[in-house]
């Protein structure tokens, strides 16, 4: 190159220039040093480091973008009365067991005498139930009328039969609690429970009636 067509005195003091300017720029991280593995100068790598690192990130928005959007798309009920209490848990003591129930999540059965918990459900959907009960005196009772019921499915398999499921119904309540468990069919819940959420003016029944209840 250009070193070859000089005289050789300038020669030499271009060559020791050329190569002092070559170190500079490799100190500087401008130029890739000549025997480095990488062969990559230092802003290279640096720039390459933080791409890697804008990219990961952008993915995790990304992933929280899509959780997010599918969350919306859930239905959490009317007015979404129930994406507040999505993951509050109420638990209530029932024969040998604990009965726990977190609302739009899953239903849970855990041995009194300790050992392992069983899944009774994973949150599914929300349904319209029509109940026609006594309503007792201490109005811990669903009542009659239209109520809400939450759907929990695909829970631990049944010795001998399907996998565990429960329904949850919820009526009008100061306070969320679990007020009834029973096992209707082996394997199959359902819980009986009050829920200020079950507290709305929607839906409205065939008899005009909301799902709230008279006393509340
Ligand atoms: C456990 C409990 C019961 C259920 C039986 C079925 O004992 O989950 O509720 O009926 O298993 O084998």
């Amino acid at each position: 190159m250009l070193e070859a067509y000089l005289p050789q005195s300038l020669r030499e003091w271009v060559h020791t220039k050329l190569t002092e300017l070559r170190a500079l720029l490799v100190e500087n991280g401008i130029l890739a040093a000549q025997d480095s593995d990488v062969g990559e100068s230092k802003v290279v790598q640096d720039a390459r480091t933080h791409l890697n690192s804008v990219k990961s990130e952008r993915d995790s928005h990304k992933s929280d973008l899509e959780s997010n959007e599918q969350d919306l798309q859930k239905d959490y009920g009317a007015d979404d009365v129930f994406r507040a209490l999505k993951g509050q848990c109420i638990t209530v003591e029932s024969g040998e067991y604990n009965y726990e129930h977190c609302f739009m999540d899953k239903t849970t059965q855990k041995p009194q005498k300790g050992g392992m918990d069983t899944g009774m459900g994973y949150f599914e959907r929300i349904e319209m139930v029509t109940v026609d009960e006594e309503e007792p005196a201490d109005g811990k009772g669903l009542g009659s009328g239209e109520r809400i019921a939450l759907k929990y499915e695909n829970g631990a398999h049944c010795w001998n039969g399907p996998a565990r499921s429960t329904t949850v119904i919820l009526a009008c309540a100061a306070e969320n609690e679990i007020w009834k468990v029973v096992e209707a069919e082996k394997c199959v819940y359902r819980m009986e429970a009050g829920s200020p959420a079950a507290c709305v003016d929607e839906p409205v029944s065939a008899n005009g009636k909301t799902g709230k209840k008279d006393e509340l």
